[in-house]
């Protein structure tokens, strides 16, 4: 049986590693085989590229290069980690995926071209289902800068402006598929988001014919 292909998005800070591992756990508890991931990265060639794209030194702020470095990187980790835990049927719960490249490379790099990338990069691979968790921009870089480690990242040091686009972006491309994405009010408190997404998951997957759980 193939497994079940979970993403989280939304912006900086909004609490996608947090609810990832609660949701893994509540996951777990039920029985199921859950593998846990993120993007970019998650097989050393990704995690290398997350590298280059994410610090100050080697960050381009061409778009398009961008993209191809981030479709590069989930290339390998759809090929190499992904599509074998579909295979193996485990629930795979990915931390940021195509959505991400839509929402922070959109606008500079024509849709058209982005599509084509993004497949590539994909395997034309689609989520089953997408957990947006949606908080203002403001919240968000206040709830990353507070776990601070140092030295900001590539996005992160980008003008407020440009996560309002981003968060904009990210409701546009919900609202063109929502059988796939649930919007979740990621600005309540951690259990009260843990919860909606444990409930969203119940519904939308785990009672679904064939789903066994
Ligand atoms: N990117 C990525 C692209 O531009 N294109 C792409 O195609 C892809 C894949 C990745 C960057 O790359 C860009 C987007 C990003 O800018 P990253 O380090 O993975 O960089 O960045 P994020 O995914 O944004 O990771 P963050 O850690 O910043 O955000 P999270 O995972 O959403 O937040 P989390 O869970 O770490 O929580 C942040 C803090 O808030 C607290 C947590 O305890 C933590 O301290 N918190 C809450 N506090 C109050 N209430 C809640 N409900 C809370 N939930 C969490």
């Amino acid at each position: 049986m193939r497994g079940i292909f979970i993403t989280f998005e939304g912006g900086e800070g909004a609490g996608k590693s947090t609810q990832i591992r609660r949701l893994a756990a509540v996951l777990e508890s039920y029985g199921l085989s859950v593998a846990l991931t993120r993007e970019p990265g998650g097989t050393p060639l990704a995690e290398a590229i997350r590298g280059l794209i994410l610090t100050h030194e080697a960050a381009s702020e061409d778009g398009l290069t961008q993209a191809l470095l981030f479709a590069a990187a989930r290339r390998d980790h759809v090929l190499r980690v992904i599509r074998p835990a579909l295979s193996a049927g485990h629930v795979v719960l990915c931390d940021r995926f195509a959505d991400s490249t839509r929402a922070y490379q959109g606008g500079k790099v024509p849709d058209a071209v982005l599509e084509q990338v993004i497949a590539l990069g994909a395997d034309g691979l689609v989520p089953d289902l997408t957990f947006l968790l949606d908080v203002n921009p403001e919240l968000g870089l206040e709830r990353a800068r507070s776990r601070f480690t140092g030295v900001e990242d590539t996005f992160e040091r980008s003008n407020l402006a440009f996560h309002r686009e981003v968060r904009r972006r990210f409701h546009a491309i919900a609202a063109s598929e929502p059988h796939r994405f649930i919007i979740i009010d990621a600005s309540q408190d951690e259990a009260y988001v843990a919860e909606s997404i444990r409930l969203a998951v119940r519904q939308r997957i785990l009672a679904a014919p064939g789903a066994g759980a």
